[in-house]
């Protein structure tokens, strides 16, 4: 397969990380033609290929150096890292910036009913999660023995569906909480979007590109503050 000498960057198809990877890409001078069902949309103006993908498959397009750049959630970036290393697969990267969206927070939660008076109060307790090696590492940590259960979906119902009995789910404004009665009681990880590099160098020609757009990211970003 021969080598693109053009720039390769993945963003979310469509989802919570998409409009807003695109304003950004857009607010620093490239041109872009977005057709909705197609997997690759090409710049107009630059060396730049997007390729459009679900968010869960970012970073090991990344660590597999498949893409070049990259825009995800720091929660899914550092799971499929911790996922990636135990299973000895390509796990490195590189963090470009930290960007002024996408942020939310991984918490714990229990229904309101649970007597928690710390995190110590889920010994021997099951909890749902779609970031399993995200929560061990926070339980190892506290020393906690707790049991990961892995949900990739409807995390929210799991204690009310006898699943677990406790969640640790992403959470921004809390609404899904409480509308689950359900009640945030610890972080475990705190997340923004963030523009990854892959880890083996870049031709020169794409690593020039990548060193004239980054000044205009964080021209953007000083914009908004
Ligand atoms: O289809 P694809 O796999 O690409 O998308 P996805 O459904 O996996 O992801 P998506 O689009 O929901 O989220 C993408 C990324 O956005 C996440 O990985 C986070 O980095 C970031 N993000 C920011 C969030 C939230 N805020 C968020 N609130 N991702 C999910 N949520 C969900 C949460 O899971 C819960 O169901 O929103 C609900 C809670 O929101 P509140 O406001 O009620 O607290
Ligand atoms: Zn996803």
């Amino acid at each position: 397969m021969s080598q693109s000498n053009r720039l390769r960057i993945a963003i979310q198809k469509s989802g919570r990380l998409s409009s807003e990877s695109i304003a950004l890409l857009k607010a620093i001078g490239i041109k872009l033609q977005i057709r909705d069902r197609l997997l690759i949309a090409h710049s107009t103006n630059q060396p730049i290929d997007l390729l459009r993908v679900r968010d869960d498959d970012i970073p090991g397009l990344i660590m597999d150096g498949v893409v070049d750049l990259g825009f995800i959630g720091e929660n899914e970036l550092e799971e499929k890292m911790l996922e990636r290393r135990a299973s000895k697969k390509a796990h490195e990267f590189k963090t470009l910036r930290r960007l002024d969206f996408g942020g939310c927070r991984l918490s714990i939660a229990v229904p309101t009913e649970f007597k928690y008076d710390s995190v110590a109060s889920l010994n021997g307790k099951k909890v749902a999660t779609t970031y399993p090696y995200l929560l061990e590492r926070f339980f190892a940590e506290k020393g906690i023995s707790a049991k990961a259960v892995m949900l990739t979906g409807s995390v929210e119902v799991a204690p009310r569906a006898g699943v677990a009995d406790a969640i640790c789910d992403l959470v921004s404004t809390g609404a899904t909480l409480e509308a689950n009665g359900l009640r945030e009681e610890d972080e475990v990880f705190v997340s923004k979007a963030v523009l990854i590099q892959k880890s083996e160098d870049l031709s020169p020609d794409k690593q020039a590109l990548i060193t004239r757009l980054l000044p205009r990211i964080d021209g953007v970003l000083q914009a908004k503050e």
